[in-house]
């Protein structure tokens, strides 16, 4: 706690961890590149440097508050110093910007029209390297990286998964998986974290825009799309909404303009989930397990309990995710529509989440070869795709998705932010379902931004032990204590991304404040639900007791095996 003064400026700071985000309150644009202030400080890149009264340089990320601290952010030394650091990361960098992935939200080119660099001295002595598009959800290219290591410390910091590196030494310096491998051929979950936090074009979401417009064109297909929970709240960021507003009524226009045939809702299949996913719950407590049934929807955690833990595997709850289960119903319904007017059910999912990419390509989800998801795009994919449309966004009239299955209750739209799935199980296991029930399921600690939540509530004679985590290294966390035997749950809900869906890399680059604005905006539009609990949706319940009976195991269910 103290007085620093910026630029002149007389700044009051109080527990803010570096002079960085000092100067930042003082409402200076300081440049950054390494600096991502959900993670350990690194450092390397240079761009924060300040100069203090005695004309010494240094890197404000590094440096902590002292009271009296006298600093300037932007002398002629600095300037140069930028430039500088701005001209050599070009000099050894992949200059196509105008075809680039990342043209337009790239901070290179960003910094560089900042600075005024308009000419590069020195000559790239750089080796070229190969584009790795081994994944079915990123796109790696070293060519366009700075090495700021941002992506190594995501991987590692946030989701434990330190697949990414620093390999070799001096000018051949390179980030890649380890044993110079594809990420293809590594434990990835894809869940993009690190593409979000990429800077440049180096790590990138792996475009299928074009596919998309093939099937919109393509007259023969009757394109349908789901939108998932979370993209609702963020999609309208890129038109300068605020975070959290519900834009779903905008995008279904925007999707029909684009030439859409049926715009539903992924909250349907959230509802069948919930169906689903109680009654196996309820069916582990009557046999006594396995416990704790940990949810299923989130594949890059699917993905990391088999490629990792898979003794967990049979913990790991058998329903699809929503938004498997919902293309297995639309297929199954769409079938006999297909054969009558000659055309094909073309499926697009519009999702938060680069790891819902590698979820459609699973084998689990083909039938006679073909995918029930056709199609994952992700809410950044399809901004761009609304934006080369020329639709003026923030001015559409809304439009409400179709009918049957653009119906879901205000228990499946929470399913997009961390807590949302357990709150909506549990509303459908306990008895009770006044409302005072449902407020203090609400108020039990479940909803909040603490990364391991542990409730309880009680269910018959039992005390339900339930716990919610977000950020894959938390949940790492959790299973360690689970296996010891120091912590013990009946129900873990599992999101891979800090804050849930709607922090899926997938989404419009934010910070953690604008993660929580978009979960407010989830939990306004439950509020505001007509319609509350799962076993109340009209759609639901009709498919389960009617055209789905007895279909159910076959149609909503998966076993994950190794
Ligand atoms: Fe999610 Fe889900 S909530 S996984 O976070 O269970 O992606 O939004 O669509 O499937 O409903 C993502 C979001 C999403 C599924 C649902
Ligand atoms: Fe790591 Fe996720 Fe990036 Fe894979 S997608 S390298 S797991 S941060």
């Amino acid at each position: 706690k103290g007085i620093m003064y910026i630029d002149g400026q007389r700044v009051p700071f109080d527990g803010e961890k570096n002079v960085l985000a000092v100067i930042r309150k003082a409402g200076i644009d300081m440049p950054t590149f390494c600096y991502y202030s959900e993670l350990s400080v690194y450092g390397a890149c240079r761009m924060c440097v300040v100069e203090d009264e005695r004309g010494k340089i240094d890197a404000s990320c590094s440096m902590e508050p002292r009271d009296g601290m006298v600093i300037r952010t932007n002398t002629a030394r600095l300037l140069k110093h930028r430039r500088m650091i701005l001209e050599l990361m070009l000099s050894s960098h992949c200059r196509d910007c105008t075809t680039c992935e990342k043209n337009g939200s790239c901070r290179l080119q960003e910094l560089a029209l900042r600075f005024g660099v308009r000419h590069v001295r020195f000559k790239d002595t750089r080796p070229h390297y190969e584009i790795d598009t081994s994944s079915p959800a990123i796109v790696r290219d070293p060519n366009k990286c700075i090495l700021c290591g941002d992506c190594i410390r995501v991987c590692e910091e946030m989701q434990g998964m330190g697949i990414l590196n620093f390999a070799h030494r001096g000018s051949d310096l390179v980030v890649c998986p380890a044993f110079d491998r594809k990420l293809g051929e590594t434990n990835c979950i894809s869940c993009g974290q690190c593409a979000a936090a990429c800077p440049t074009g180096a790590i990138t979401i792996f475009n299928e825009i074009g596919r998309g417009w093939r099937a919109l064109h393509d007259p023969k297909k009757r394109v349908v799309f789901q939108i998932a929970p979370a993209v609702r709240v963020a999609v309208g960021e890129a038109f300068g909404l605020e975070p959290g507003v519900n834009a779903i009524n905008k995008l279904v226009s925007a999707l029909k303009m684009m030439g859409a045939d049926e715009v539903y809702d992924t909250t349907f299949g959230a509802d069948l989930t919930v169906m689903e996913e109680a009654d196996e719950f309820l069916e582990r407590l009557k046999k006594g397990g396995p416990f704790p049934m940990f949810t299923s929807c989130c594949p890059a955690w699917v993905k990391y309990v088999e490629e990792e833990r898979p003794h967990f595997l049979k913990n790991i709850s058998t329903c699809k995710s929503p938004m498997e289960m919902f293309a297995a119903v639309l297929k199954d319904q769409y079938a006999r529509k297909d054969e009558e007017d000659g055309r094909t059910t073309y499926h697009i999912a519009i999702m938060p989440c680069t790891a819902k990419k590698m979820e459609a390509k699973r084998p689990e989800f083909q039938h006679d070869g073909k995918p029930d998801v056709d199609l994952v795009l992700t809410t950044q994919e399809i901004i761009m795709m609304i934006k080369e449309s020329g639709i003026r966004f923030a001015e559409l009239e809304g439009e409400s998705p179709d009918l049957p299955f653009g119906m879901g209750t205000g228990a499946a739209t929470i399913f997009g932010t961390t807590g949302g799935v357990a709150e909506a199980v549990a509303r459908r296991v306990v008895e009770d379902k006044s409302k005072n029930t449902l407020q203090a399921i609400q108020f039990s600690g479940i909803r909040g931004s603490e990364t391991i939540r542990a409730v309880t509530l009680p269910v018959g004679d039992r005390a339900l032990r339930i716990a919610v985590v977000h950020g894959l290294v938390n949940a790492q966390k959790l299973l360690d204590d689970i296996e010891s035997g120091q912590e013990y749950f009946d129900l873990v809900e599992v999101m891979t991304c800090k804050t849930g869906c709607v922090g899926g890399a997938g989404q419009p680059y934010g910070l953690i404040p604008v993660k929580q604005q978009r979960a407010e905006g989830l939990y306004e539009a439950d509020r505001t639900a007509l319609i509350k609990r799962s076993e109340r949706n009209p759609i639901v319940t009709k498919l389960l007791e009617g055209a789905m009976k007895g279909r159910t195991h076959q149609l909503l269910h998966v076993e994950y095996k190794r």
